[in-house]
Formats: C-alpha cells, structure tokens, sequence
C-alpha cells in the first residue's frame, strides 16, 4: 500500500505540466461561472469513500485523501492514513500548558486559533525553509506540518473542551486504531456515544471543503501564499471561521433556535415561525443558517444531515431537529418576500448544531472549533497544492473610490 506522499509524489508533476500548459496556451481564456452542483456531489461521496470499520459514514482520512491525491483511497489506504494521524496525534507539553492556561471565558474559537499558531513551534516548513530548500520542495515540508496539524487538531479540540465545560476530567489516550474523529469524539469525553461519532464523522467530512473560494479556506491560501508556515496560515483561518457570516453561524443557529423554542414554548406551529422569522429580519438581523455566497438552491450539505436525521427516530423525535424542518418549510419563502437575499435556501449551517444537541453536546459556543476541525481538510489541501504548483504571493490591486471614479471619467 502507498503512502499518502508517494501518491501524492505521483499526482504532482501532471498537474505541474497541466498548470504550466494551461498558463502558456489559454491564459485569457474566460471559462464563465462554475457553480457547486457542477463539480463532485455528497451522494456520490457518501456512496464512494470508505467510511470506519463497522460505520457507515464518510471519515475524515477518506475524504482528505480524495481531496489531496483526486483519488478515492481504498479501504487499506484509508487504515493506514487513520494509523499515521494517530500516531502524530499527541499534543506537545508547551501547547498543553498554554492552553491549559488561558481563561475559560475566552471564546473556544480563540483558543484553537491561539493553539495552533503555536503549533509552528515544531513547523517542518519553516525549518527547512531557513535551511534554504529549493521551490520544488516546499509541498513535502509543507505536506508534513499539514498532516501533524490535521493529526494534533483532535487532541488540541478536545482539550479546549474539556478545560472549558468539563473541567478535571481526564482524557484517554489515542487510540492507534480507531481513526482521527473517533479518537476526537473519545478525547472529548464521549467515546461511548456511538451515534455521536458517527454524526460528528459526516459532519466533519462534509464541512471540509467548499470551494477554494470561502473566507476561512481563502484565508488560508492568503496568508500561506506568502510562504507563513501551515499552522500561521491554519490559525488565520480559524479567525475568518470565527465570524458569524461563516462558521459562527454554527452556533448562531442554535443560539436562535433555542431562543424561539422559549418565546414560542409549545406553540411551534408554521405562522408563529413565520412571525419569529420577522422579527428577525425587522430587527436587522440575519436569519442564521439561512443564505450563501455561491450557492442558490437548498446546501447539499444540509441535505445530507437531513437525511442523517431522517433515518433515525430518536432524532426524528427532538424538539430542535423538528424546529429545523418546520423552519425549512418557511423560511424560504419570507426570505423570498423579504427581497434581499439572493438564495432563500438553507446552508449546511441551518441543520449541523441542532444534532449535536441533541445527542448531548449542547455547549453551542464551542460547535465552529467541530467545523475549525473539519476546515483544515480543505484548506490545508490547498495550501500543500499551491507550494507545489509554486502559486505566487496573492496581492490583489487596491484603489482608491477618488482613483477609481477618475479611471471611470476618464474611460
Ligand atoms: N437573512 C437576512 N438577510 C440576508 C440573509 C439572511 N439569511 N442572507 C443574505 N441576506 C441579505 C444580506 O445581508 C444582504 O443585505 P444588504 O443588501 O442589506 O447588505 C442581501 O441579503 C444580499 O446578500 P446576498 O448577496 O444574498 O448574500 P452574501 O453573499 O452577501 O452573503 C451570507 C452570504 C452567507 C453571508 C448571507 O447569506 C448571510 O448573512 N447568511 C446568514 C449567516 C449564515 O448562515 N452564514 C453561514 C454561511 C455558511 N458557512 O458555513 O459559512
Ligand atoms: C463554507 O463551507 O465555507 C460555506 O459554505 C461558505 C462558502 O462556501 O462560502
């Protein structure tokens, strides 16, 4: 069986070749919009890539593969790329204690990005950078340092929560066989929780990617793109994830499910949601979970938790879960009404918290550092690519308005 870098060493030069014919022949070339539905859909994933053994869902390992080599790994493959995670896994003692020192009234999304910006502590990248390497070696240092970031994100996770809700309890060690969102869900306290790990092993999976183009994954590639190290680059990221426009709106939902489910006490019928929506948008705020960038129809995504959610009475059964299709049934349409937004369609944030809740992790300030865990899949992809296509420092031109209605004028 290959590693994840000898298949990867396979994959490079093509796509170098590919970039470079692509530049030389059709660089002014317009190729119009690309929408999501056009590229690779979460049934075909679901039915596609390995899941855990006796699981039925997607994991991380197979997912980041897919992402990185364009290839579905095998069953072999997947066991293996579990297996190293596990093995890089462990915190170092200095990030522990600086964690274990910050106050727990400091949002958890502040404390992952602080974790892992100091994580460069051990950067591969960056000591091979200061030793001079050449370009075309950047990817495999910088492949490294993202693989020992996507095998520590658990434990640092995991620590956050347990320093903030549930405090003194010890965690197990990781387990070299169980993969990286087991030993998550194990590390957390709630390794027992079967369905909870399986949930947490979709969620994960799908909120890894969505496009280069999203602000947490950009942001990424911004700051990577002048040659900071991955965790620098990681770090940032989780800042623009931290926003509620982008993966706030995690917790924004159910912040403002719950808050309708106690205005509304048992009276959750479709116009009481209609109004609750109302006030909602006549206050100026935004309906969360509601609304994307790119997307202009319902996020597959959400899609997918839905039917999660679908073929499981227990879930079928919660007050926040029936809140969530309720809403969907209105919503749409007095957004549409409303007249603002341009898709009137839920997005993946709309469904992920109120699972979660209802299998027991109701901490919702904490649920964006599950997305932090999940982000690093794609944007990390992105990052090893861009070194070893050798992108350029992004620098996009900035002009004044003065400047820019002088240009007009002018014509
Ligand atoms: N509720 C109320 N107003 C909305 C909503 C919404 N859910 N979505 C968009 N609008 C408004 C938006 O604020 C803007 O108003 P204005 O002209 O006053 O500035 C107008 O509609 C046009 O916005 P769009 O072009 O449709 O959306 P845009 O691309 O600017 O923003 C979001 C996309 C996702 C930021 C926006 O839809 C939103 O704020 N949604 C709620 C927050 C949310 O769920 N974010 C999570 C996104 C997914 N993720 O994980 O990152
Ligand atoms: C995401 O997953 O990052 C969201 O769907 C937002 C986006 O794609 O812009």
């Amino acid at each position: 069986t290959k590693t994840l870098k000898e298949t990867l060493q396979e994959v490079i030069p093509a796509k170098q070749e590919q970039l470079k014919s692509l530049k030389a022949k059709h660089s002014q070339k317009v190729i119009g919009d690309v929408k999501v539905e056009n590229i690779i859909g979460v049934p075909a994933l679901k039915r596609l890539l390995p899941a855990a053994p006796g699981g039925k869902e997607i994991i991380a390992e197979s997912m980041l593969w897919l992402l990185l080599t364009g290839k579905v790994p095998t069953e072999a493959e997947t066991r293996q790329l579990s297996r190293e995670l596990a093995e890089k896994g462990d915190l170092p003692t200095y990030v522990e204690k600086l964690i274990d020192g910050l106050s727990p009234s400091i949002h958890p999304m502040t404390q992952l990005g602080i974790g892992v910006a100091a994580l460069n502590h051990d950067s591969e990248f960056q000591k091979a950078y200061e030793s001079g390497i050449k370009k075309t070696e950047y990817w495999t240092h910088t492949l490294e340092d993202c693989l020992t970031l996507i095998a520590r994100l658990p434990a640092l996770a995991a620590r956050i929560y347990r320093n903030i809700y549930r405090q003194g309890a010890e965690a197990p060690a990781i387990d070299k066989d169980l993969d990286l969102v087991g030993n998550y869900t194990a590390l957390m306290g709630y390794g027992a929780n079967k369905d909870l790990t399986e949930y947490l092993r979709l969620y994960i999976s799908i909120h890894g990617d969505h496009e280069g183009g999203n602000a947490s994954a950009h942001t990424a590639h911004l700051v990577g793109s002048t040659l900071a190290d991955p965790y620098l680059a990681y770090s940032a990221a989780l800042f623009a994830l931290a926003g509620p426009l982008h993966g706030l709106a995690n917790q924004e939902v159910l912040r403002w499910q719950l808050a309708m489910l106690k205005e509304l006490g048992g009276n959750i019928t479709l116009d009481n949601i209609k109004d609750y929506l109302w006030k909602t948008l006549k206050s100026g705020q935004v309906v969360p979970g509601y609304g994307h960038g790119v997307l202009r129809k319902s996020d597959p995504r959400f899609i997918a938790l839905q039917e999660f959610c679908d073929t499981r009475p227990d879930l079928l059964k919660s007050a926040t879960i029936q809140l969530v299709k309720k809403t969907y049934q209105v919503a749409p349409g007095v957004l549409t009404e409303h007249g603002k937004t341009k898709n009137p369609w839920p997005n993946v944030d709309a469904a992920s918290g109120c699972v979660l809740y209802h299998y027991g992790l109701t901490e919702f300030k904490y649920y964006t550092v599950i997305f932090g865990v999940s982000r690093a899949l794609g944007a990390l992809t992105q990052l090893v690519w861009a070194r070893a296509l050798g992108l350029p420092l992004e620098r996009p031109k900035s002009v004044s308005m003065d400047t820019l209605q002088d240009m007009i004028s002018k014509g």
